[in-house]
């Protein structure tokens, strides 16, 4: 850092102030987490400096014979990881994965089902602001209102309706285990291909503690910084069939040269993900979740589908009043603990304002708090959403947050 403090110490402070931030505070947004410092060594590396359009073996620049190495690498883990047959890890993030998993199976005005993002999809399957509802006929399914679950019946009934060329599934916020398996039976009966974006799960499924959608699915897609724990990326799995297709579409059809020092830190953080020690975090990471949820219900808290089988859980306001996931949001971050607002399933109020706030237990289960601390971290929401417009109570509530997290030190070497 000596370098950045003398060349820009602007960027230096703001970097310094971050880190602060990330060690004092509690971090409960379910799709952030924090990559070790192997991974952070990797992406800070030179290869950020190396041109290498084109794979491993066949690039359009010379000189590529380390990164080479380093895709290798990265292909050859992710395939470990998840047991499929081809792995492309170029995609800049999960948005392009998505891009390119579309453009190999589908041409524009083509029909696709997504989950309505309200009951828990993402922008990128299908909403009509983003690329996929400008260029695809998409079609939303919804939860079953009771159970606030995928109701697969209702998604065949609805699939026969629409008879779309693709079923794309996944979530950003959705507490509960996908079924795979029926997810397939309802594409083959309408002859759909079958797309699962695993961003969220992506580490729940590589410790085997969510369900694969590898054996069902044509395409999955992920993100590589959530559950997983790697660089801020993209990646796509599909079956061999597939391979020489998705690649052109990813480079050239998508991107340019790929993001080389990232290819290589995801390289590090597949294999960090296929050690034992990366499975315990796993399953230390839905415990916490269980022990938060319950937690929440125990003082009486409305969860989203009454609980969770994830990383991740909703708290619903839909039917408290003058309560909302914008003012919880800020009230929270008064009380030291970062979440964010997400619309919950029928969601009366919009985006920007919302009934809900999603808490996550990945960045918290790194810094190694166990269920004891989740319950603690429950006590401290309950309280901060009970005082939501008493600052003083806030600050108090923040204060007991940095003594927890001092228990809990983060990249204390990089402390100023
Ligand atoms: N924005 C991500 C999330 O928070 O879930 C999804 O892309």
């Amino acid at each position: 850092m000596s370098y950045l403090k003398e060349t820009d110490p602007e960027i230096y402070d703001a970097i310094l102030k971050e880190t602060d931030r990330q060690s004092t505070k509690l971090e409960l947004i379910a799709s952030e987490n924090f990559v070790s410092e192997a991974v952070l060594e990797a992406m800070g590396g030179v290869m950020t400096n190396k041109y290498a359009e084109g794979y491993p073996g066949k690039r359009y620049y010379g000189g590529c014979e380390y990164v080479d190495i380093a895709e290798d690498l990265a292909r050859d883990r992710l395939k470990q990881l998840f047991d499929c047959e081809h792995a492309n890890v170029q995609p800049h993030s999960g948005s392009q994965a998505n891009m390119a998993a579309y453009f190999t199976m589908l041409k524009p005005g083509d029909k696709v089902m997504g989950l309505d993002l309200a009951c828990g999809g993402h922008l990128t399957h299908g909403h009509p602001i983003n690329f996929s509802g400008f260029l695809f006929d998409f079609t939303g399914y919804v939860v079953d209102k009771e159970t606030e679950q995928v109701d697969y019946d209702e998604l065949l009934k609805q699939a026969k309706e629409v008879r779309p060329k693709l079923i794309v599934s996944g979530a950003s916020a959705y507490p509960r285990a996908l079924n795979f398996e029926k997810i397939r039976a309802i594409c083959d009966e309408v002859g759909a291909y079958m797309m699962v974006d695993i961003a969220h799960i992506a580490g729940l499924v590589a410790a085997e503690l969510h369900p694969s959608p590898i054996p069902y699915a044509d395409f999955v897609t992920s993100t590589t910084h959530k559950t997983l724990r790697g660089p801020r990326g993209g990646i796509v799995m599909c079956k061999e069939k597939y391979a020489a297709d998705l690649d052109r579409m990813v480079m050239p059809g998508i991107q340019g040269g790929p993001l080389m020092h990232v290819i290589a830190a995801k390289a590090v953080a597949f294999k960090e993900a296929l050690t034992d020690e990366f499975k315990v975090y796993q399953k230390r990471i839905v415990d916490n979740a269980h022990a938060m949820a319950n937690a929440l219900m125990e003082k009486g808290h409305k969860l989203v589908s009454d609980g969770t089988d994830t990383h991740l859980m909703l708290i619903s306001f839909i039917d408290v009043p003058k309560v909302t996931g914008k003012k919880v949001e800020k009230a929270l971050d008064k009380a030291g603990i970062t979440a964010n607002k997400n619309t919950v399933p029928f969601d009366p109020e919009k985006p920007f304002v919302t009934s809900g706030v999603r808490l996550g237990t990945p960045a918290v289960t790194t810094r190694g708090m166990d269920p004891d601390e989740m319950r603690t971290i429950a006590d401290f929401i309950d309280r901060a959403i009970a005082n939501r417009r008493k600052d003083e109570v806030l600050e108090g509530i923040a204060g007991e947050v940095a003594d927890l997290c001092k228990k809990f030190p983060l990249y204390a070497e990089r402390q100023g």
